[in-house]
């Protein structure tokens, strides 16, 4: 039985407008999900996600588990109820901080030293899928190996072989029914990988499709014809989520593909340090020219700190170190994604997504 339905309510050639329904709730694409990492996107809380609209917010598996330890997160009703969000919410497998770190990697799982206190640890395919049931999130990703770009063929196809093992365990160990599993497709910038890795890990009938190892260190035109073989052979009537993608020009490129769901930690990132997401690209807000500013970071923005706040208060909040800085920051970059993902579903249903799509890529791309 499947958890997650996805019903596409419009299209525009391959790009794809849609209405995916878990246990506790649906959700609409082609869809931004903010990123909180350890149980809060940074500077925000729960308050603000309901502000934003936002409909799915991330956790990660390895951080929770650390730090305060699933079974904490679980004493509180899950992840949702931890963090007082009534929204929905996914949790990463972990697997992608893992190998940041250097991990011993063998076909039965991965050993790596924590980043909290250096104690060792040692994760499974199994493992994830127990701890991500403790976190309790709507959606849970699978364990698999992600490599940088570029590395060797194979180092790709190990990583691919070892991704599709670990899906079937992960699907195989999976028993809550009201949770949704999703299989990651891996496979570098070979489009023969990718095609393939899309076979099998739909062979295994996944609630739904990630797409993994990409924007990991290799262009946009190598990206985007990787992504369209995966996405040609993922099944239609499934959701498909590129990881850790956020930029709007991929993004925009994504979903004229058929992709429905993006997270990524930039707008965040970006927004602590006093970058602006605009509909002109990226302003340093901190820049001298906006000290006397009474514009907003984007008059075309409709978030609640551009219909208030000016550049040059920004900027001075940034030059003397106030933490608001950073959450104005923060706020609106989520905001202005959270709309630019919104306008793409709209201008699917239109069928103006092609207009969409040029005015995007002329400032981004
Ligand atoms: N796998 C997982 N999470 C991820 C990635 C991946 O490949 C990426 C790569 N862009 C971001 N987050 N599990
Ligand atoms: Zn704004």
């Amino acid at each position: 039985m499947h958890v997650v339905e996805f019903e596409t309510t419009a299209s525009d050639g391959t790009a794809r407008a849609g209405t995916a329904t878990t246990a506790n709730g649906s959700y609409t694409t082609p869809l931004f999900m903010p990123v909180g990492t350890r149980g809060a996107i940074k500077y925000l809380s729960a308050d603000d996600y309901d502000a934003l609209g936002a409909q799915i917010v991330l956790g990660n598996t390895y951080h929770l588990m650390m730090r305060p330890g699933a079974d904490t997160v679980a004493h509180f009703g899950g992840l949702a109820k931890f963090a007082g969000w009534s929204g929905l919410t996914l949790t990463d497998s972990g697997g992608f901080q893992v190998f940041s770190l250097e991990p011993d990697v063998d076909d039965e799982g991965v050993t790596f030293a924590s980043t909290y206190d250096g104690t060792k640890h040692r994760f499974t395919p199994e493992k994830a899928v127990e701890t991500q049931q403790l976190l309790g999130a709507d959606i849970q990703m699978v364990l698999d190996v992600c490599p940088p770009l570029p590395s060797p063929p194979e180092v790709i196809r190990l990583a691919l072989e070892r991704t599709n093992a670990w899906a079937k365990r992960a699907r195989d160990h999976h028993t809550r029914p009201d949770q949704a599993l999703f299989g990651i497709v891996q496979g570098g910038v070979s489009e023969v990988m990718r095609a393939e890795s899309a076979e099998r890990t739909a062979a295994l009938e996944f609630d739904g499709y990630g797409i993994g190892g990409l924007s990991v260190g290799e262009t946009r035109d190598e990206m985007i014809p990787a992504l369209a073989a995966a996405i040609e052979h993922l099944p239609t009537n499934r959701p498909r989520y590129l990881m850790g993608v956020g930029d709007p020009a991929s993004i925009v490129e994504a979903v004229n593909l058929g992709v429905d769901q993006f997270d990524c930690v930039m707008q965040t990132r970006l927004g602590r340090h006093g970058t602006a997401l605009t509909s002109e690209g990226r302003v340093n807000l901190k820049r001298q020219e906006f000290a006397l500013s009474d514009e907003p970071i984007d008059v075309s923005c409709t978030c609640s700190v551009c219909a208030r706040h000016s550049r040059g208060y920004i900027r001075h909040l940034f030059k003397v170190g106030e933490p608001t800085a950073s959450r104005l920051v923060s706020l609106h970059n989520v905001a202005w994604t959270l709309r630019l993902l919104e306008q793409m579903r709209a201008a699917i249903i239109d069928g103006t997504f092609q207009d969409l799509r040029r005015d995007v890529l002329a400032v981004w791309g």
